[in-house]
This record gives structure tokens, sequence and C-alpha cells, in this order.
């Protein structure tokens, strides 16, 4: 099928999934020209049987809330390719979770986990399930209820979930308590486990962390550096914490935060201590953003989701690095992000640009990131996780760490020779879409017809 019919082909058949066409688009335009250069790839249908879940399992969370009242939620989890692995991939507790969501993060997660170098293939999941104002106990319900059901679509070498979106630590371990007691085995079947249980050091850090390291990559490609660089973060949980932690110690100077009711603008820039303050707020006492604001005396903002742009976008700053929710930086942030010089802005959140927002970045020189390279920290350590439970040891800090950061400069290295090779120099979002594509089709092509 030529582009056009492919995208036609997609939308027809997914007509009500918005936020799935958007990354289908994406990758659509960009591997094109491979599918030119290899008749082969277009006569198998590769790109189209990319586009169609090997899976997508839909089913009822029922639960007793803490008043005795019943509660019934909306599970899922797609399990979209596994041509080079197991499928893997977060879960994503959130009330705006629907199959769209899901399809577009499965999806993106495919050509993610291909750029690790790690052989893991793409899933995602989740529930409609809000954790906001839920009790301790609430939360335990609900993650027995879901694993109630998921426990026997998952396992460490079939599909091995993790966090994402309101699923952190505390989610992870009540879901592996029942998957144990469930199936009666304690393997690798979940990642983001607790240390002293089956997790790995840096595994919590390492998506903040890994997209600071990219950056960095970034820049020194340009003879420059992250030191003296004055960011904008967005986002307040498990993936801006630590990608503030990791600009503070590169020497950069992170001004904003923030939540979904709004953000914050610290012009004297986050400290270690004002970060632990914040993981503190958010970790531990699950409280909003505007009590940072009100602790240390700074600019606290509320947004309006359904406003034209973001004010966060329009602070004058080098970089900008969204790590909250898909399409938060739309044409007018991308816009005012370039009119305000900006140098780099990495994803750290799934799909956070908008395709109008991202053209307009890259057509002004801005150095971008798209999230399946820049993010991809996480899942590679999550991948790293399952060796070590595979080998039944644990590596140090320092070797983990030194893990991520060599994984994260391979994949900023073959983004950028991959975009080269295809006529696109420094256009990492082309880069990143044809090396995870290659790969996974390659392997596709080898397996048959299946
Ligand atoms: P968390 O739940 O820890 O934090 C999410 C943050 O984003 C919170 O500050 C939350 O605010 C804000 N947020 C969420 N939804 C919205 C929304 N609709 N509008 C405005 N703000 C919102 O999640 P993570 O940090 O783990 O994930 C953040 C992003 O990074 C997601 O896109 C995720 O897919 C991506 N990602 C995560 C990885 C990981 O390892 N955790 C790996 C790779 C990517 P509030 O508290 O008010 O809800
Ligand atoms: O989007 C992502 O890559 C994640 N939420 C992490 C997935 C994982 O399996 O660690």
């Amino acid at each position: 099928m030529a582009h056009s019919d492919i995208l036609a082909f997609v939308k027809q058949r997914n007509p009500h999934e918005p936020e799935f066409l958007q990354a289908a688009e994406e990758v659509i335009d960009s591997v094109l020209p491979v599918i030119d250069k290899n008749p082969e790839y277009r006569k198998l249908k590769l790109l189209e049987r990319m586009l169609e879940p090997e899976r997508l399992i839909s089913f009822r969370v029922t639960w007793l809330d803490d008043k005795g009242e019943v509660q019934v939620n909306k599970g899922f989890r797609v399990q979209m390719n596994s041509a080079i692995g197991p499928y893997k991939g977060g879960l994503r507790f959130h009330p705006s979770v629907n199959q769209s969501v899901l399809k577009f993060l499965a999806f993106e997660q495919i050509f993610k986990n291909a750029l690790t170098g790690i052989p893991m293939g793409g899933g995602k999941g989740g529930s409609d399930f809000d954790p906001k104002g839920k009790s301790e106990n609430e939360i335990m319900k609900f993650c027995q209820a879901f694993m109630g059901e998921l426990a026997r679509h998952i396992g460490h070498r079939l599909d091995v979930p993790a966090g994402d979106i309101g699923v952190g630590g505390r989610e992870i371990g009540y879901l592996f308590g029942a998957y144990k007691k469930i199936r009666n085995e304690f393997t690798g079947v979940l990642t983001g486990k607790g240390i002293g249980w089956g997790g790995s050091l840096i595994r919590p850090e390492a998506t903040g962390y890994g997209l600071i390291y990219f950056a960095e990559n970034m820049l020194q490609n340009k003879g420059d550096s992250l030191k003296g660089k004055t960011c904008l973060v967005s986002g307040s949980g498990n993936v801006s914490q630590y990608a503030i932690e990791k600009i503070i110690q590169m020497g950069g100077k992170v001004v904003t935060a923030s939540d979904s009711n709004g953000f914050i603008h610290d012009e004297a820039g986050f400290t270690t201590e004002k970060l632990a303050f914040l993981m503190d707020l958010k970790n531990n006492r699950r409280g909003r953003i505007k009590d940072y604001a009100d602790k240390y005396k700074c600019t606290y903002k509320e947004v309006d989701p359904k406003a034209d742009h973001n004010p966060l976008w329009s602070i004058k700053a080098d970089c900008a690095f969204p790590c909250a929710t898909q399409n938060e930086v739309n044409g007018k942030d991308a816009s005012n992000l370039v009119k305000n010089g900006v140098k780099v802005l990495g994803e750290g959140a799934n799909m956070p640009t908008t395709i109008e927002g991202i053209n307009i970045l890259i057509d002004n020189g801005v150095m971008y990131s798209p999230g399946k390279a820049s993010n991809a920290g996480g899942v590679a350590t999550s991948g790293l996780e399952m060796t070590q439970n595979f080998m039944g040891s644990n590596w140090t800090r320092e070797e983990v760490d030194g893990k991520l950061r060599g994984i994260m400069k391979s994949i900023h290295d073959t983004a950028l020779a991959a975009a080269k090779e295809y006529g696109k120099p420094g256009n990492y979002m082309v880069g990143a879409n044809i090396a995870g594509f290659v790969k996974v089709a390659n392997a596709m092509k080898a397996q048959g017809v299946i």
C-alpha cells in the first residue's frame, strides 16, 4: 500500500482512536522511505501488521470501596507485538485511560523497546481507575481485583508489565503480591519491584536519568552541555522528579514543575533540599504542587486544560522537558518555546508534543528527541531487572547506572545514524522510528506470515 493508503486503512479501521492514529501517523510518515527501499516489507505488509495488536484484552474490574460500595472499572492489556521478545510495557491507572490511549502507548513501546537493544516486545495496559483520593486499603483492593484477571494473561516469559502514570512502587507491590498468591510462583513477572524482593537498583530513577543523559548526548554532539542551562520540567511524578535530580547533578537549573492543577515557577531554581520536599509531598503526602509555592514563596499558576496554550512553556529557558502526559505541548506552545530561544526539547512523557508542535520545533532547528528514544531508559532498566531476575543475582548501583548511560548513548547514536542514512541528518524522530522499525520488521520477516 502507498503511504496515504496505509494511513487511510488505519483510520478506517480505528475511527474513534485519535491518540492511536496520531502515534501511527508519525511512524508511517517516518518509515515510508524504508518501505520504498525494501519492496519486501511492503509485500509482507509488515507495517500494516505492526498497526494491529496481536491481542487486545479488555476486562471488568469489580471491587469494594471503604464504604462497602461496589465499584466497577475497565481493565485492559494490549499485547501489541512479540517479534523480538515477550510483551513489555507499563500499566497506567488514570481516568483518561481508554483503548485508544493504551494502543498508542503499546504501539510506541514496540519501537522504544527495539531501540534499547534488549529483547522485549511491545505492550501496555491499565485501567480508568482514579487513584486520587483513594485510601491505602482501596488502592490495595483495586490492585488485587485488577490482577485477579490480568494474572491469567501475563508471565515472566510472556508479558511483563511495569509502572506508568498512577502506578509506582506501591502499586507494583500490591500487584506482585496478588500475582504470587494467584499463580503460586515467585518470578520476575513485573518490573519496578522493591529492592529486596527482585527489584533493580536505579529502576525508579531510570526514566528521568536516561532522559537527561540523552539530552546531554544531543548537546555534546553540538559541542555543548547542560551546565548552566535553565530548564523547564513539567509534571512532578516519577519521571519529573529524577529528571530534576539529574539536571541539578549536571549543573543545570530547573525552574518549573507541575501537576494536573497548575505549575510552579521558581526563578531561583530547584535545590536538592527543595526536590526532597517535592518528593515527600508527591510520594508520601500525595499533596498538590501548590504547596511547594506556599513553602518556597514562588509563583504558582493554575492551568486551564482547555486553554489554547500552557503558560509553563512561555517561560524563558534553554531546555524543555515535558514529563507529564500526552499532547501537553501544542503548536502554540512550541512557537512560544522557539520564540524564547529553546535549544533542546527532550520528551520524558510519551507523545507529549502534538504533530504540529514537533514540526515547529524541527523546522526551527530545536534539538527534539521523541519519547520513544529519550524516555527509553525506564524500560531498558526494566529489561536489566528481568535479566537480574533470570540470573538470580543483583548488580550494584554503579553497574546499572553505567549500563543505562551506555544504552542511552547507543540509542542516541543509532537514531542519529539512521536519520543521516535516510537524508534527514539531526532528525531524531525519523531516526528513532526507522531504527526501531527495521529491527522489528526484520524479525517479523524471519518468523513468517503469522
Ligand atoms: P506519575 O503518575 O508518577 O506522574 C504523572 C505526573 O503527570 C503527575 O505530576 C500528574 O499530575 C501529571 N499528569 C498526569 N496526567 C495529567 C494530565 N492529564 N494533565 C496534566 N498533568 C497530568 O507518572 P510518571 O512520571 O511515571 O509518567 C509521566 C509520563 O512519563 C507519562 O507520559 C508516562 O507514560 C511516561 N513514562 C513513564 C515511564 C516510567 O518509567 N514511569 C517510562 C517512560 C515514559 P497529578 O499528580 O495531578 O495527576
Ligand atoms: O512508557 C514506558 O516505557 C514505561 N512506562 C515503562 C515500561 C516498563 O516496562 O518499564
